[in-house]
């Protein structure tokens, strides 16, 4: 294929480590499976009006029966890694008590079928399918969760550690904390301000406990990290309430998981703010140095950037409840099909920024692509040049920001495949093989050839 791309791509290293990602309820389905317990994802489906279409993950892409072709899929692609998720419920179906085997064997299976086709596992251990049962018991914001988290990444590290080198603990706490347990528009639908806040904390503990002890029982080269999301935060305007305005956005979005993580201490200006809406974090003596041990990698998840008002359109500076307003302004730049800007700048500038600002700490792409509306041919052929489009920028990028003295050691596209899109089910694709959900027939779209020929050219192969 015609092989455009951005010359920044040309000055990424051979060594560049070059992968597709997915997480397990978006693809597996099989949910009453080989012993499979239920998530607040099943539960939260199941709740008329929250998730689009009413569509669910019980089947999804069928990925739990269709793994070896799947596997081989990968492998065409061109990629060294293939970052997945493991399903906490199909483990250990309470969150609690023994191990179900035939749960863990999924994956046993999945690790070898890619060292198989040369393909290297990354495990990310909780993308977001938390056990109901810990829900029922109070889910994030309740502490014992954190110690239940690393009980199972224990349970999946000692069957799968002889043969996976990367481990992510978690992937995107804030959209489990905040859009999971404040805005409520993601599993487990919660709406309570405090408990999200405690939600955070317990997702961090949870990292740090997990991170302890499976580096206690590794053997090297295993590396460590967690996964963020994050968008680079600018003011509006210089006006000082637009300055405030981007640094309370990016406080709460960013800076209260990597201070905490990457230097010891939650953010000053963030604790202040939230005590003025009466919340305080649930810090308990020792906790801050569980979080805060080394990583070897911080995975970063990047879709799009923001700007920040702290003037709302009627001049307001403060909402109903007396909260400062945060208004979200359009760069005016055009979008994807989640109605999310496209701003590659963006990306250049928070990677730079993160390395700025936490010096030391590799970093990896763990996410990074967009939806768009597929328009399928007869063949089944979709020609994305939008989604080509959006790699491409979004790798130059990465390029640039490296240029720039950011390390930046690896990209992974979202998606491998089309797959159940969370609250927006299976209307939006993000994938870059397309998926017949009648056939379940895959078929690679234009920017999965288009990624595979720069992989080709980055290696020199
Ligand atoms: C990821 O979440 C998930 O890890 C993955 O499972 C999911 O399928 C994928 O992204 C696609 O959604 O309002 O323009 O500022 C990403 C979640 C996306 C949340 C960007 C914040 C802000 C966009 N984030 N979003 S914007």
């Amino acid at each position: 294929i015609d092989l455009a791309i951005e010359p920044a791509i040309d000055t990424l290293p051979a060594s560049f480590r070059w992968g597709v990602a997915t997480s397990a309820y978006q693809i597996e389905g099989a949910v009453d499976e080989d012993g499979r317990g239920p998530s607040i994802w099943d539960t939260y489906c199941r709740v008329p009006g929250m998730v689009h279409n009413g569509d669910n993950g019980d089947v999804a892409c069928d990925h739990y029966h269709r793994m070896p072709e799947d596997v081989a899929l990968i492998s065409s692609l061109g990629v060294d890694t293939y970052r997945f998720s493991v399903a906490w419920p199909r483990v250990q179906p309470d969150g609690r008590g023994p191990v179900n085997p035939k749960g863990l064997a999924f994956y046993d299976r999945l690790v070898d079928e890619l060292l198989g086709k040369g393909v290297d596992p990354w495990v990310t251990l909780y993308h977001w399918d938390l056990p109901q049962e810990l829900e029922d018991a109070g889910g994030w914001p309740v502490r014992d969760t954190a110690y239940r988290f690393a009980d199972y990444s224990m349970m999946v590290f000692d069957a799968l550690s002889d043969r996976v080198r990367t481990w992510t603990t978690l992937n995107e706490p804030w959209c489990s904390a905040m859009l999971g347990y404040y805005e409520g528009r993601q599993a487990p639908g919660r709406q309570d301000f405090t408990a999200a806040i405690h939600a955070v904390h317990h997702l961090l503990l949870g990292h740090g406990l997990a991170l302890g002890r499976m580096r206690e029982a590794a053997t090297p080269p295993t590396e460590f990290g967690i996964t963020l999301n994050m968008g680079h935060a600018s003011p509006a305007t210089d006006s000082e309430a637009d300055r405030e305005a981007a640094r309370r956005a990016d406080g709460l979005s960013r800076r209260i998981y990597l201070d905490p993580l990457l230097r010891g201490h939650y953010p000053e200006d963030v604790v202040a703010d939230l005590a003025k809406r009466l919340v305080e974090i649930p810090v308990r003596d020792g906790d801050l140095e569980i979080i805060s041990q080394p990583i070897d990698v911080l995975g970063v998840n990047y879709y799009s950037s923001s700007k920040h008002s702290g003037v709302a359109e009627d001049g307001a500076v403060a909402d109903e409840d007396g909260h400062p307003v945060d208004r979200v302004v359009r760069f005016g730049k055009p979008v994807t099909a989640m109605d999310w800007e496209i701003v590659p700048e963006g990306f250049t500038d928070l990677l730079v920024q993160l390395s700025r600002e936490y010096p030391g700490v590799p970093m990896v792409i763990t996410e990074n692509g967009a939806a768009f509306e597929d328009r399928p041919d007869e063949s089944g052929f979709v020609r994305d040049d939008d989604r080509t489009a959006y790699l491409d920028s979004h790798i130059a990028a990465v390029a640039k920001a490296r240029q720039a003295g950011a390390d930046v050691r690896g990209y992974f596209a979202w998606s491998l495949m089309d797959n159940f899109e969370w609250s927006y089910g299976y209307d939006k694709r993000f994938g870059i093989v397309h998926v017949d959900y009648e056939t379940q027939v895959r078929t690679p779209k234009r920017s999965a050839l288009w990624y595979r020929d720069v992989i080709r050219r980055v290696r020199g192969s």
